[in-house]
């Protein structure tokens, strides 16, 4: 019943979230920051620099541009460490499956992510190229919860918003898909969100939803 889907990248295709948490637990120890899987769950689906700024509010110290910009790449290279290690076997068989089902069975499907190293990140795990859209951080100038990322994917599927599901695994990322014009399923940390009209238990479910 939906033309098009459209997938967050971190957290829903793959567990780069992961990668993320433990690039910005070790910046923040370093900086002897506090930071626990519970603040993590803030910085999801938003940009690097809102991330570093919600890590940053908790040390009480004031930081230059010049210095922000450092500690973003600090983690960025730990991060980018991390990703380059990746092999298509980062790529669950639910997952690919439940991808190569939905084509199937007529769906249009992108990506919508606030990330800069999605391209990267498909690169890594065998996606390059297997989607009718890729929109990502470098293409963007409002994360989410902007709804920019999700209205600009649906037009590159050449697709009305309200023919499309975006699949989310961030609070934020909802807020941008419904305020876009899309529905939104979440899973994981946004499985809890009243604004999302399926709650995922696991990525396969999505061939119920959308078969
Ligand atoms: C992702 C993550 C966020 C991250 C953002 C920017 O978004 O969820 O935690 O801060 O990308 O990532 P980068 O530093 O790689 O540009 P998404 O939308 O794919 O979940
Ligand atoms: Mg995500």
């Amino acid at each position: 019943k939906y033309q098009g889907i459209i997938f967050d990248l971190d957290g829903v295709i793959c567990h780069t979230d992961r990668y993320h948490y433990l690039a910005w637990k070790a910046l923040a120890d370093r900086l002897g920051i506090c930071f626990n899987e519970k603040i993590n769950n803030r910085l999801r689906g938003v940009s690097r620099m809102e991330s570093l700024e919600i890590i940053l509010s908790n040390s009480g110290q004031i930081y230059t541009d010049t210095e922000k910009d450092k500690l973003a790449n600090e983690k960025n290279e730990n991060y980018r460490r991390s990703l380059a290690q990746m092999t298509p076997e980062n790529l669950s068989p639910e997952v690919k499956g439940t991808l190569d089902f939905l084509r199937k069975s007529g769906c249009r499907l992108a990506i919508g992510s606030s990330s800069k190293n999605a391209g990267f990140i498909l690169e890594r795990i065998g996606l390059n190229g297997y989607f009718d859209a890729v929109v990502d951080g470098n293409q963007i100038s409002h994360a989410k919860p902007d709804p920019e990322v999700f209205r600009c994917a649906a037009r590159r599927l050449g697709l009305a918003p309200e023919n499309c599901l975006v699949v989310e695994d961030a609070l934020v990322g909802i807020e941008a898909a419904v305020r876009a014009g899309c529905d939104a399923a979440g899973m994981g940390d946004a499985r809890k969100s009243s604004l999302a009209k399926y709650h995922l238990a696991a990525f396969s479910e999505l061939k119920e939803v959308c078969g």
